[in-house]
């Protein structure tokens, strides 16, 4: 869990492309729908680099109740069943 805090901050203020953000929603499959669904702008059925990273992005600010910009842990599992209630994703947990 630590390591999605990091991917999340390591999107950062600036903008830079961070290359790992696909992780974030490989590592979450309920994440990968919502992101497939709100974010795969072309349509092919997969997340590109800079799709991820705005969905990446999307997602930081779902899941950053208390808007320091960073995510914790709790943030996290907050965001996702959030996601999840929110857009029907995931099925069961
Ligand atoms: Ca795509
Ligand atoms: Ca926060």
């Amino acid at each position: 869990m630590p390591v999605l805090v990091l991917l999340l901050a390591a999107a950062g203020a600036d903008a830079a492309v961070n290359p790992r953000a696909i992780e974030l929603f490989e590592r979450e499959p309920a994440l990968m729908q919502w992101a497939l669904r709100a974010h795969d702008r072309d349509g092919d059925g997969r997340l590109s680099q800079a799709e991820a990273q705005a969905a990446a992005d999307a997602f930081r600010s779902i899941a950053d109740g208390d808007g320091d910009g960073r995510v914790t842990p709790y943030e996290y599992a907050r965001g996702v069943e959030f996601v999840i209630a929110r857009y029907a994703v995931g099925g069961e947990r």
